[in-house]
């Protein structure tokens, strides 16, 4: 499976139209299961996950669709009480009013729904080619006394095991009721970079999987959501990749360590 990044592309524009549940499962099941069949992976797709346990990911949000909130499309985190930091393909074209957050447990039907009032898109974010793939949502009230997520101030070369959660598009090729999470090696910035050449921008991007055998991943439905290091900081953000835990195909994230001077100065306009 070559290009799920244009799955993602159609996904968020649907979402932006207002198309809704519909379009979401027939992009899934149309391009992404019969090429991940094809491709003799399938049961490789949150891919390789297991369910999180409660309070494991307490800052984890999904965001769904305001005229029909049991639509959940992205993941995301809670940064502060009030601020969600998502991938900016997950709310370009929406407006605040489109869009809620979904918070409070593991099981997606039994999470809280709460309301936007503010999204800022990333300056500089590039829908075609993914580069500053990040966006703040501003909830029109806290979530008060909800957990939130530290970002990583730096890019610190090697992360080791890093984590990532999300609902999902799972081995049955399609979203998960449950949030699931896996875990997945670090991989260079030279590695990526051989993996996917240019379409790999090694200033706002990082890179995470199993480069030679796959098997572990992010998959379309997590993206805007969490890839932390071990230490419990936020590393990267759901972007895009080729296919699902492809070998040789590394999931590829926003890079926060390295976007983290743009990401606090504007929640400091929030
Ligand atoms: C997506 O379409 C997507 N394997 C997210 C993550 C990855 C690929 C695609 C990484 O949202």
């Amino acid at each position: 499976m070559k290009h799920n990044r244009k799955n993602l592309v159609r996904i968020g524009a649907a979402v932006a139209a207002g198309l809704g549940a519909a379009a979401l499962a027939l992009s899934t099941t149309g391009a992404n299961a019969e090429e991940a069949a094809a491709d003799g992976d399938f049961d490789a797709q949150i891919i390789g996950g297991r369910p999180a346990a409660d309070g494991q990911f307490p800052w984890t949000v999904a965001l769904a669709d305001a005229a029909d909130p049991s639509f959940n499309y992205c993941g995301g985190q809670l940064i502060e009480e009030d601020v969600v930091l998502t991938a900016a393909h997950c709310t370009e074209g929406s407006a605040a009013a489109d869009v809620v957050i979904r918070h409070g447990d593991t099981d997606i039907a039994q999470t809280d729904v709460y309301e936007v009032a503010e999204i800022v898109v990333a300056d500089g974010f590039d829908g075609a080619t993914m580069v500053n793939d990040w966006s703040l949502i501003k909830l029109a009230e806290p979530i008060t006394g909800a957990e939130t997520l530290p970002l990583a101030d730096a890019d610190t070369g090697d992360w080791g095991t890093l984590t990532v959660a999300g609902w999902g598009t799972t081995e049955s090729g399609s979203m998960s009721p449950d949030l699931l999470y896996t875990d997945v090696p670090y991989v260079s910035a030279d590695d990526c970079a051989g993996a996917y050449g240019a379409e790999f921008d090694a200033a706002t991007m990082i890179c995470a999987g199993d480069l030679a055998n796959g098997g572990v991943d992010s998959c379309q439905g997590d993206s805007g959501g969490p890839l932390v290091s071990a230490d419990g900081v936020l590393v990267g953000i759901v972007s895009w990749g080729y296919g699902c835990a492809e070998a040789g195909n590394p999931g590829v994230y926003a890079n926060v360590g390295l976007l983290h001077g743009d990401i606090t100065a504007a929640l400091a306009t929030l």
